[in-house]
């Protein structure tokens, strides 16, 4: 989802330390088995099962420690309890041009400084507390390495330091080096974590009108990166699931967006497959998700690798009745190794977390029927 709060406007320039890349770091091991592949499905603390989950792109940036735990806590309590497994999708993508002081940011691309890696308390020590809560409570995360958009300064962030743009990002020596040296940094730091479900090469990767050569590259090549820093967790793209034939021709079927769901799906080293889903967003009518929804699990069986629904929404004044449809068909038509709502909503400290019309809060009415029911149905679905 393409988030539609632009990040502030920054007046004042705060100097960043300039210094070399501060030191890897690891962190310690846990000694529970890591998420992986079978069949269709993921095997989740050495269970094969379908799952559900959700999206908090927010939740890396909290500094109350507290109100990380409580939304933990929360999708324990629900998630855990039912189903054993809830899986979040963060969006660890806050690498700014220019941090404003007081910000969380990981990284820092100050034209005339070096780019920075933040190791800090305002930086990855803040992820730090996520993985470490997610291993407590027992949730996985899928950690994206850079955002398409220019929400928490996505590629923009590097476009401006690098001199590139949203389509010769992919390409360019430079800002590829950076990007790569900020996915050893987070690897290295996690690797031995299973609160890690899977890396995540991007949010949404986008190259508008260029061959889809350039992501399908972009893909086999940073997935690969990353396998050889990591072999033992899994790798995904994150992409919308963009086809390229279909559909009478409708603008998910044109391939526009540079993106081939089933050629990129087919890379080796990326064990499953992602697609999101926008209808109203993509021109498209909210009850053709269901169709959406089957032609990439057709696409999954086809290359028998499993196949996640990673964001659904559609703004609504009732969830309830533009979802479920999606839900059942997920659940009763297709081997979808799971889906993960747009998105997890709360109250924490400093009051109702985000909410751009696709929220559904912990404990609102819709969330029986689209989170505590569907996790249940998903989690004790046969696996065959
Ligand atoms: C990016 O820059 C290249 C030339 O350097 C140009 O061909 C391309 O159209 C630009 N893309 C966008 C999205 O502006
Ligand atoms: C889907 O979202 C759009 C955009 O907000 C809205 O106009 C439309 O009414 C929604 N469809 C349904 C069935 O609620
Ligand atoms: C929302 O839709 C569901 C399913 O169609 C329906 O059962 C429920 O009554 C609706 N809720 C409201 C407040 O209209
Ligand atoms: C390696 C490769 O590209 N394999 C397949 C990818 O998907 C396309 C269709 O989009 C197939 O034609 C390729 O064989």
């Amino acid at each position: 989802m393409k988030l539609h709060r632009a990040v502030s406007i920054l007046a004042a320039i705060q100097v960043v330390a300039a210094a070399a890349l501060p030191a890897i770091s690891e962190r310690a091991p846990n000694h529970a088995a890591f998420c992986k592949p079978v069949g269709r499905v993921f095997e989740i603390d050495e269970k094969a099962q379908y799952f559900m989950g959700t999206n908090t792109y927010w939740i890396g940036f909290l500094t109350n420690d507290d109100d990380v735990d409580l939304v933990m806590k929360h999708l324990k309590q629900v998630w855990h309890y039912y189903t054993k497994i809830a899986l979040r999708k963060q969006v660890l993508t806050r690498q700014l041009w220019i941090p404003p002081p007081g910000t969380v940011y990981y990284q820092a691309l100050v034209p005339g400084s070096e780019p920075y890696i933040n190791l800090g308390p305002d930086g990855l020590q803040r992820l730090d507390v996520v993985v470490d809560k997610a291993v407590h409570y027992g949730i996985k995360l899928i950690i994206p390495f850079i955002n398409n958009w220019g929400d928490y300064g996505g590629i923009n962030a590097y476009s401006n330091y690098f001199g590139t743009n949203a389509t010769n990002w992919y390409t360019s020596d430079a800002a590829q080096a950076q990007y790569r040296k900020y996915i050893k940094t987070v690897v290295r730091r996690y690797k031995h974590s299973n609160a890690i479900f899977a890396w995540e090469l991007g949010n949404e990767p986008r190259c508008h009108g260029c061959s889809t050569d350039i992501i399908f590259n972009w893909a086999k090549s940073t997935s690969e990166y990353i396998k050889s820093l990591d072999s033992r967790h899994m790798v995904t793209l994150g992409d919308e699931g963009w086809l390229v034939s279909g559909g009478d021709g409708a603008y998910p079927y044109q391939g526009v967006e540079g993106v081939d769901f089933e050629r990129n799906l087919s890379i080796e080293t990326l064990d499953f497959g992602t697609f999101h889903q926008w209808p109203h967003a993509w021109g498209m009518p909210y009850e053709w998700g269901s169709q959406w929804i089957l032609e990439h699990d057709a696409i999954g069986k086809k290359l028998g690798k499993p196949v996640v629904l990673e964001e659904y929404g559609n703004i609504s004044t009732n969830h309830t009745a533009t979802r479920l449809p999606w839900l059942d068909t997920v659940y009763y038509d297709t081997e979808i190794a799971g889906d993960m709502y747009w998105q997890y909503a709360d109250y924490i400290s400093t009051g109702p977390t985000p909410d751009d019309g696709n929220a559904v809060y912990y404990g609102a009415p819709d969330y029986i029927p689209l989170v505590i029911d569907h996790a249940a149905d998903m989690v004790s679905k046969p696996v065959p």
